[in-house]
């Protein structure tokens, strides 16, 4: 079944583990020539780079440099927010060089302290405004996803949009703790539909006469985490932020991009990705769930070009994503999954960190203290870190509770 011709959309999806084909996975520690990898230093200066580059060729796409100065603008700031218990801060940044560009809003909620703050930096799915109904937000301007409930209405923000997705972002309980949260709209950086790359950011970086990016360059998943690079070029820059603890969180798609982000950007401090899935912590081999071809068909733009080589043929391609979680070491990574969310692969994800661990290790550091899966509800919260949470595709505040303990222990050294 798995090699029919069939349209994406009408092959059977597997949800047996019976179904699952026998697969090998390649080691991440066993280099092009087949030679052991067994040193940090062998990792770090030829390996590492070595998976990287395939990642870049293969999956996801090579992107471009950030730009050579960063320009922001702060849009409104207030120590009052929250009955005067919180800092808000709206930054708009610039992507390009081009001050006419595209930008990025970044909002900001910290805790009052005159410290440093320790900060989750997580892009959201309706705009910045939609995650709290705090009336100052500023409504998002860029292409949305039609969703009357939301509040978008011809791929525009309405009032409506105030908080419409509040329950994943209990942003009073994270300031509570101590954590600052940055989050910006992902549509800012791309539009998240298929045109082919004539909108969003992809164009202000096409060669004279380039009209869509290479095989192997980037696509949306690859032009998100970037923008999270340039959000992360603010944060280092202000002093309000404990920029080496931030660590950036993403759901799903944006789980996929949290995982590009932390894989090429070293400045960030943790990782955590929620539900992500296929091209993100899932094992791509398994086919179980969401598949290479299945993503590929009805996501044409999220990865390069060069991946649709891999639909059912995933054993040909050289890496899969435990090597994903690998170039993230040995910062500290949590890999959430949900019972419910069988279409994101929950035991692929697990076993992506389980192999992923040993590079832990020979980096020095603690892995996946888990051999096997653990039961609903019960997380492993080492460095290399796996949770399962009791439903479905979502995020929950028991989920950012898990977050925040695993930052306390990984990041702060609480
Ligand atoms: C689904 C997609 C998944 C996941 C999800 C989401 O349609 O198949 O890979 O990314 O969307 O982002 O909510």
């Amino acid at each position: 079944a798995m090699s029919s011709n069939l349209p994406a959309q009408q092959e059977k999806v597997i949800y047996d583990e019976a179904e699952v084909p026998e697969f090998t996975l390649p080691d991440p520690l066993v280099a092009e020539d087949g030679a052991k990898v067994e040193s940090a230093q062998v990792w770090n200066e030829k390996q590492r780079p070595y998976l990287q580059g395939l990642f870049e060729s293969e999956v996801y796409g090579k992107s471009p440099a950030a730009p050579e100065k960063i320009e922001y603008k702060v849009t409104e700031s207030s120590d009052e927010a929250f009955d005067g218990t919180a800092r808000r801060r709206q930054v708009a940044i610039q992507l390009t060089d081009d001050p006419d560009g595209p930008v990025l809003n970044v909002l900001l909620y910290l805790p009052k302290t005159d410290k440093p703050v320790p900060t989750f930096m997580t892009l959201n799915f309706y705009g910045n405004a939609s995650i709290h109904p705090d009336p100052a937000i500023e409504l998002p301007q860029s292409w949305l996803r039609n969703n009357k409930e939301k509040g978008v209405e011809d791929h525009k923000a309405t009032e409506k949009i105030r908080g419409a997705s509040k329950q994943r972002w209990p942003v009073e309980m994270i300031l509570e703790k101590g954590y600052g949260l940055a989050t910006a709209y992902y549509g800012d950086i791309d539009p998240d539909f298929d045109d082919n790359f004539q909108n969003g950011i992809h164009p202000y970086f096409y060669a004279q006469g380039q009209e869509k990016p290479k095989p192997d360059e980037w696509g949306s998943v690859a032009a998100w985490a970037w923008g999270l690079g340039r959000a992360m070029d603010y944060l280092e820059q202000s002093p309000e932020i404990a920029s080496d603890k931030v660590i950036v969180m993403g759901h799903s798609r944006l789980g996929k991009t949290s995982l590009w982000a932390g894989a090429t950007d070293p400045r960030f401090a943790a990782v955590i990705s929620n539900n992500s899935g296929c091209g993100g912590a899932a094992l791509s081999r398994r086919r179980f769930g969401e598949s290479v071809k299945r993503i590929n068909t009805s996501f044409p733009h999220w990865f390069n070009d060069n991946f649709t080589q891999y639909n059912h043929n995933e054993d040909a391609c050289p890496v899969d994503q435990h090597e994903l979680i690998a170039l993230i070491a040995p910062r500290p990574c949590l890999v959430c999954s949900a019972e419910g969310d069988r279409w994101a692969d929950p035991r692929g994800e697990f076993l992506s960190a389980k192999y992923a661990s040993p590079v832990y290790e020979l980096l020095g550091v603690e892995g996946l203290k888990a051999d096997d899966m653990p039961a609903v509800d019960q997380p492993v919260l080492s460095r290399l870190g796996y949770v399962i949470r009791a439903g479905g595709h979502d995020v929950k505040p028991i989920d950012w509770q898990r977050y925040m303990e695993f930052a306390d222990t990984h990041v702060l050294g609480k």
